[in-house]
Formats: structure tokens, C-alpha cells, sequence
């Protein structure tokens, strides 16, 4: 017997949405909002200029570069030129982790430190590269640290503070230290996707073949995507220590500046969110020769079969039954887990509006529940992470992308190795394996379903109206307008204040928190303030 209730129609939803929308602003909405079918998957309009005004969930490409990418990395110094807000607000918000080990020389954590050239009228008005300078030489006299980097904030860009020349100028000067600036204006691209590749690109540069470590093992890969938000790094890192799979480097959860430097070192590159550092992946590919494949550690379901893709890339009969084992003992917990707490979430609803990947992988962890994805969409993903990669050589390059640079990357003469063979590759792809592949999010949605990119802050008031989900998904901007509706909601940026979720404790994890709130009396009894308070309402005064 089903239990989940009959929906609204998908369609006439989409249309009433639109329906209060100036007809510009409809217009272009619509193309943003599809209803999905697997089976033929229509083309969603996404990494476009958001509307103005219409409250969208997108930040910044400061954010995306300097927060998400190299945030996590816990001895580099990370220095904002920019007022003292930028640097705050991108300060441990996200709840990135890092185990520093011992303290000391070899144990730099500067990631309880937020560095900022706290930039004043007078530095705008007269440049702010005196202070840059001074900065960076201050952060050195008291750290003395591996790496320093410059991230730029809207006001660099405008008044033009030469931020690479005087990295370059630091880097000679001090000898012992990488200096390196990323040009991460704020305004730079549509949202935080362009970010992403503006670290991308400089971290390929400047920081990724430097070293020449090959950490011991034999089954050596890197985790491309993985940002230990709420400890998920440490429960992978557990896990594939068990499985005696030697992690190389993370970009970026729980990593370091050496790790970076020795990507080149690994024979595997896997990739948890493709948005982010998908350009890492194909750069380090062409570059040395290491074959790159999506996972996705978040689900038990989807974890088991990431581990079974690696154990088959490395095809060691001893490693596959290591993996098994692992696997079978990790499942037993979840098993029993999932047992107790399905019956009380089958059949509910639930949204994801998150990001650029999440929205995606979490819909894994509501279907071994039992619940169902109704509606679902990226902040600031592209094509690709919708309709899968396939779409690539479709997707038009507009004026906003083609500002992000392009790096132009070819085998290195001396450090490119093959990891496969031509031959083992064919073999490996005639079993059905697939590399440079991501099928994205829209492939594994149910047909109907509603996908929306770039929601507004109206359309979630409409969705939460019409569909009455079992909790919403979004990030701390939606969290209390969602909860004054009544339904719960999850933060699945800095999950609240809890994880890991990834890996097969970190599910765990997740169905618990989840069923305590879908199932909490509480919701029933919110009466927001608008029901009771008439609401303030005005019309525009005649000249
Ligand atoms: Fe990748 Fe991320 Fe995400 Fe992202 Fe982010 Fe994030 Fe996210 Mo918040 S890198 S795209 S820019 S998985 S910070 S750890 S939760 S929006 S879905």
C-alpha cells in the first residue's frame, strides 16, 4: 500500500507560480522551472543572471572561491583584501572542519584565525596596495607559513589593486612561502560557480605538482569535492583507511598545502561535487594522466557502490573483498537503523533547494527512507549537474562566463603517466564503467517532479503552500521564513549543528535527525505572527 498522498499536479503549480510574475520575469522563469522526466530530460535554463529582485539564495564568487574552495585548508594563510565583512562572514560559517594532529611546527592550523586587510574609505579612494603589502608581511613575521593567499572583493577589482604583482613580489622576497592572489571580486560571474573555477584554475597553477611525495600504499587516490562540512571528510577518511585505500589529498575537507602540491602523486581522482572542482579533475587529467569518476558518499546505498567503483578501478581481488567486507559490517548498523525509523518517514515529502550538488546527493539518504522528492533545485549549478554531462557541448557560452578564464592545459613532457592503459580503459568501459561522467540530478528524479533552478524566495512560499512537505531543505536565509510555515527545516549547507552524513555512519546520522524533525508535534502548533498580526499593505501615493 502506498502511502504518499495524491500530489498537485506539477504543471498547473508551475503555472500558478508564474501567474503573479510581471510577464518579463515569467517569461524567464519558466525556463528555470521544468518538469522533470527521466526518461527524456528537458533542457533547464540555469548559471544565468538571477532577476533582480527576486530573492534568490545565490552568493557571491568571493564566497565560492574563498570560502568553499580554499577555506578548508587549514596552513594556508588566507588573507581578504576588502572591507572586514567579506572576511568575516566567509570565517568557519560553513561548519568546515580540520584535524590539525599534533600542535606545534607540523601541526599549523590557521583556520580559527580570519586574516582581512580591513580596507577603509582612504584605501579605496587612494589604493590599497600599501596595505596589501603590509598584510602579507605581517601574517609572515608571525606564522611563518607555508602559503600565503590573496583573495580580491569587489572594491579590489574597481579600484584596481595589482593583487597578483604583489604576490608575486612577496613570493620572491620571502623565499620560503607560495604567494598567491585570485582575482574573486565578488560581482565576477552570476554566483559562486565562478569562484569555484577562479580556484580551480590559480590552485592548478600556483600549488598543484609542486611536491613529489608519493604517500605509501598501494591503492593511493585523491577526493576531489569533499569539504568536511560537520565532520564528513573524517568519516570517509575512516572509511577508506579500513578498506585500505590511501587518501592522497582532499580538496579541500581536512587538507593541507603539502597534500595539494602532491595530487599528481595519486593514480586515482574521485569526485563527490562536480560542480565545484570539476575543472581540478580535468586539468590534473590532461596534465599527468590520472583518470578522474563521480562518487557519491552520501546515501548507504550510493556510498556501497562508490566504494565497489574504486575497488574495480584498482582491480585487486584482495581489495574487492577488503571493500566487501567493509561494506557488509558498515550496512549491518544502517540495516538495522533504517529498520527502526522507515516506518515512520515512508511516504513523506521532501525539498532540496541547495547549491550546486547537494540537492542532488541528499535525495539518496530520503529515498532510503522512504520519502519522496517532490521538488528539487541548484542555486548556482549548471547545465551539466541537471541533465548530466552529455549536455557539455551544448551548453552557450555567455558574457558572464566567458569573463572566467579558460586555462588551456596540456600533458607535461616529463610528469605524464598514463594510470591505464588504452587497453584496460576499453576493458573497464566494456563492463559498463564510466569516467569523466556525472549523469546529474535529474536522471534519478521521479517523473513529475518539479526542478527549479535559481528559486525565488516566492516560489519556495508557494511550493511549501501547495505541497505541505515533511521538511524543507535550504540554508539558514530560508530557515526561519520555512520553519513560521510550520514545516521543518534542515540547513543542508552547515547542517545545523549536526553530522557527518556522509558514509555509512553519517546515514545513520541522517535518518535520525530527520526523523525527529518530520515527526515533531511542534510544527502543528507555529502560528506565525501573520496569522494573527493583519499584515502591512500600501499602495503607491499619485503625484
Ligand atoms: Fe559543492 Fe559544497 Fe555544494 Fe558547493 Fe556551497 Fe557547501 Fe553547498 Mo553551501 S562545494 S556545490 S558552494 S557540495 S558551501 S560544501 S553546502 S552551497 S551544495
Amino acid at each position: 500500500m502506498s502511502m504518499i498522498k495524491q500530489l498537485p499536479d506539477a504543471a498547473a503549480v508551475k503555472a500558478d507560480i508564474l501567474d503573479k510574475y510581471p510577464a518579463k520575469v515569467a517569461k524567464k522563469r519558466a525556463k528555470s522551472m521544468v518538469i522533470n522526466d527521466p526518461e527524456a530530460i528537458p533542457p533547464v535554463q540555469a548559471n544565468v543572471r538571477t532577476i533582480p529582485g527576486i530573492i534568490t539564495q545565490r552568493g557571491c564568487c568571493y564566497a565560492g572561491c574563498k570560502g568553499v574552495v580554499l577555506g578548508p585548508t587549514r596552513d594556508i594563510i588566507n588573507i581578504t583584501h576588502g572591507p572586514i565583512g567579506c572576511g568575516f562572514y566567509s570565517w568557519l560559517t560553513r561548519r568546515n572542519q580540520t584535524d590539525p594532529g599534533e600542535v606545534g611546527p607540523n601541526g599549523e592550523n590557521f583556520m580559527m584565525y580570519c586574516f582581512s586587510t580591513d580596507m577603509q574609505d582612504e584605501n579605496i579612494v587612494f589604493g590599497g596596495e600599501k596595505k596589501l603589502r603590509a598584510a602579507i608581511q605581517e601574517a609572515y613575521d608571525i606564522f611563518h607559513p607555508k602559503a600565503i593567499a590573496i583573495f580580491a572583493t569587489c572594491p579590489v577589482g574597481l579600484i584596481g589593486d595589482d593583487i597578483h604583482a604583489i604576490a608575486r613580489e612577496m613570493k620572491e622576497k620571502f623565499g620560503d612561502c607560495n604567494v598567491f592572489a585570485f582575482s574573486c571580486e565578488g560581482y565576477k560571474g552570476v554566483s559562486q560557480s565562478a569562484g569555484h573555477h577562479i580556484a580551480n584554475n590559480q590552485i592548478f597553477k600556483h600549488v598543484i605538482g609542486r611536491g613529489n611525495k608519493r604517500p605509501d600504499g598501494k591503492y593511493v587516490m585523491n577526493m576531489l569535492g569533499e569539504y568536511n562540512i560537520g565532520g564528513d571528510a573524517f568519516e570517509l577518511e575512516r572509511l577508506l583507511d579500513r578498506c585500505g585505500i590511501t587518501l592522497n589529498a582532499t580538496f579541500s575537507g581536512n587538507s593541507t598545502i603539502g597534500a595539494f602540491e602532491n595530487a599528481h602523486m595519486a593514480d586515482l581522482n574521485v569526485v563527490m561535487c562536480h560542480r565545484s572542482i570539476n575543472y581540478v579533475a580535468d586539468m590534473i587529467e590532461k596534465k599527468y594522466g590520472i583518470p578522474w569518476f563521480k562518487v557519491n558518499f552520501i546515501g548507504a546505498e550510493s556510498s556501497a557502490k562508490s566504494l565497489r567503483k574504486i575497488a574495480q578501478y584498482f582491480d585487486d581481488p584482495e581489495l574487492t573483498e577488503r571493500v566487501e567486507k567493509v561494506i557488509a559490517e558498515e550496512m549491518a548498523a544502517v540495516k538495522a537503523a533504517a529498520e527502526v525509523i522507515r516506518p515512520r518517514t515512508t511516504g513523506k515529502l521532501a525539498m532540496l533547494f541547495v547549491g550546486g550538488s547537494r540537492a542532488h546527493h541528499y535525495q539518496d539518504l530520503f529515498r532510503e527512507l522512504g520519502m519522496k522528492s517532490v521538488a528539487a533545485g541548484y542555486e548556482f549549478a549548471h547545465r551539466d549537474d541537471y541533465e548530466g554531462r552529455r549536455v557539455l557541448p551544448t551548453i552557450q557560452v555567455d558574457a558572464d562566463s566567458r569573463n572566467i578564464e579558460e586555462l588551456h592545459v596540456e600533458a607535461d613532457p616529463a610528469e605524464y603517466a598514463a594510470r591505464k592503459s588504452t587497453d584496460e580503459m576499453q576493458t573497464l568501459a566494456a563492463q559498463g564503467y564510466e569516467f569523466n561522467d556525472y549523469n546529474g540530478m535529474m536522471t534519478e528524479m521521479e517523473k513529475g517532479s518539479l526542478v527549479i533552478d535559481d528559486i525565488s524566495h516566492y516560489e519556495m512560499e508557494k511550493l511549501i503552500e501547495t505541497y505541505h512537505p515533511a521538511v524543507f531543505c535550504a540554508g539558514i536565509k530560508e530557515k526561519y521564513c520555512v520553519q513560521k510555515m510550520g514545516v521543518p527545516m534542515k540547513q543542508l549547507h552547515s547542517y545545523d549543528y549536526g553530522g557527518p552524513y556522509a558514509g555509512f555512519k553519517g546515514a545513520i546520522n541522517f535518518y535520525r535527525d530527520i526523523d525527529r524533525m518530520v515527526n515533531a508535534k511542534v510544527w502543528k502548533l507555529v502560528r506565525p505572527p501573520w496569522q494573527d498580526t493583519p499584515q502591512i499593505t500600501a499602495t503607491y501615493a499619485s503625484a
